[in-house]
């Protein structure tokens, strides 16, 4: 099973701007001939690859792309510039794709790579260009050549930066819906999620990562009970997982140890993965409850649960920082942030 984030998007070439029909007028110059300039050429698309993107959600808020007509050409030989060119930047890994969606036009695979999808049409010929030893005065120039355009697809295969572990019923699926876009079916029966949902977190413009929703786990799935374990190949990758318990149930203890024990059982170091544990559906909880189910918790673990809850959203944006900065270390930002060091003047600073 693959994830994809993927967008339709129409692309269009700026056209040539038009050539220009002028002829020189001066005091004391008769006849001073043609002097209309070309049209400039039209913008070009481009779509480039960038670091720091990692999803394509810019391109569904926006699907048309226009790069700018040429300006026309004027009078004393002027040419019109060039239509301004339009980049689509898109994160590394996208593929564009034709209209038919399967034919790859472009692998955006490395960083910094940026191509050409389509070329702007070239300008119009200014009258001074048709100048010839019979015709001294032309009176007609070129109208700018047509841009082109197409619809083309952008693809990305995604990767989960965030797994979402628990018991069926935890509230992985309702926690999702209520931290992306994402609407994976919610029920108050166990296995209701039967394959991997993945929601894109905004938590702004640059803080966006994915969060994977996989099926409930329960104990000996590693030994094939229940759904099995074979959905957790989809966090392999992630930078860590959220573990989400569900607090109205009466052994909020023997759950986490249920889960901890099948991700152990799992190996491929999802056990060793940070993990971010969270008390759940706390909007059903008494303060009471809430602080004896998170002392329960915090002394099998040895750290205290977040305390949210997916239906009201208390809690949920405190969690979500901390995944953040969870999936920031594996991005490698944490570490370059971490170097500014003002080393020090021997002696102190002497004017
Ligand atoms: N009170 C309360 N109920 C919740 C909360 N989150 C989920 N529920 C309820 O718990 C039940 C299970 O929610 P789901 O989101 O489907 O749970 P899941 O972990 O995805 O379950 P599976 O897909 O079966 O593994 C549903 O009846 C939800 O309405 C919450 O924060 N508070
Ligand atoms: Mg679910």
């Amino acid at each position: 099973m693959k994830f994809l984030d993927q967008a339709k998007i129409y692309i269009r070439s700026g056209n040539g701007g038009a050539g220009s029909v002028s002829f020189r007028r001066e005091k004391f110059i008769p006849n001073g001939g043609p002097d209309g300039g070309d049209g400039g050429k039209g913008g070009d698309v481009w779509v480039e690859s960038a670091d720091g993107l990692n999803t394509l959600i810019d391109f569904r808020y926006q699907q048309h792309f226009k790069a700018a007509t040429g300006n026309h050409g004027q009078g004393r030989q002027m040419h019109g510039a060039k239509g301004e060119d339009v980049v689509l930047r898109v994160p590394v890994g996208t593929q564009v794709l034709d209209e038919d969606k399967e034919t790859v036009l472009v692998d955006l695979d490395e960083p910094g790579m940026k191509v050409k999808l389509l070329s702007g049409g070239n300008g119009g010929w200014g009258n001074t260009r048709f100048k010839g030893p019979v015709n001294q005065a032309p009176r007609h120039a070129n109208p700018g050549q047509e841009g082109q355009e197409r619809w083309i697809w952008l693809r990305l295969k995604l990767i989960a930066d965030i797994g979402l572990a628990g018991l069926p019923n935890a509230g992985k699926s309702t926690f999702l819906s209520a931290v992306s876009a994402a609407r994976p079916k919610v029920a108050d029966y166990p296995f209701t999620t039967l394959t991997p949902n993945l929601g894109m977190v905004d938590l702004s413009p640059s803080e966006r990562f994915v969060i994977a929703d996989i099926p409930g786990l329960i104990e000996g799935a590693s030994e094939g009970a229940g759904l099995g374990t074979r959905f957790l190949g989809h966090v392999e990758r992630s930078a860590s997982l959220i573990h989400l318990i569900d607090g109205t149930q009466d052994d909020v203890v023997e759950a986490y140890r249920i889960i901890r024990g099948e991700l152990e059982a799992y190996g491929e170091g999802l056990a060793d993965k940070v993990e971010i544990l969270a008390l759940n559906k706390i909007d059903a909880l008494t303060p009471e409850a809430r602080e004896e189910k998170a002392a329960e918790l915090e002394a099998v673990a040895g750290r205290r649960p977040y305390l949210v809850s997916g239906v009201s959203g208390e809690g949920v944006t405190e969690l979500l920082r901390a995944a953040w900065a969870e999936v920031k270390k594996t991005r490698g930002e944490v570490s370059d942030e971490g170097e500014h060091v003002i080393p020090e003047t021997p002696g102190g600073w002497q004017p």
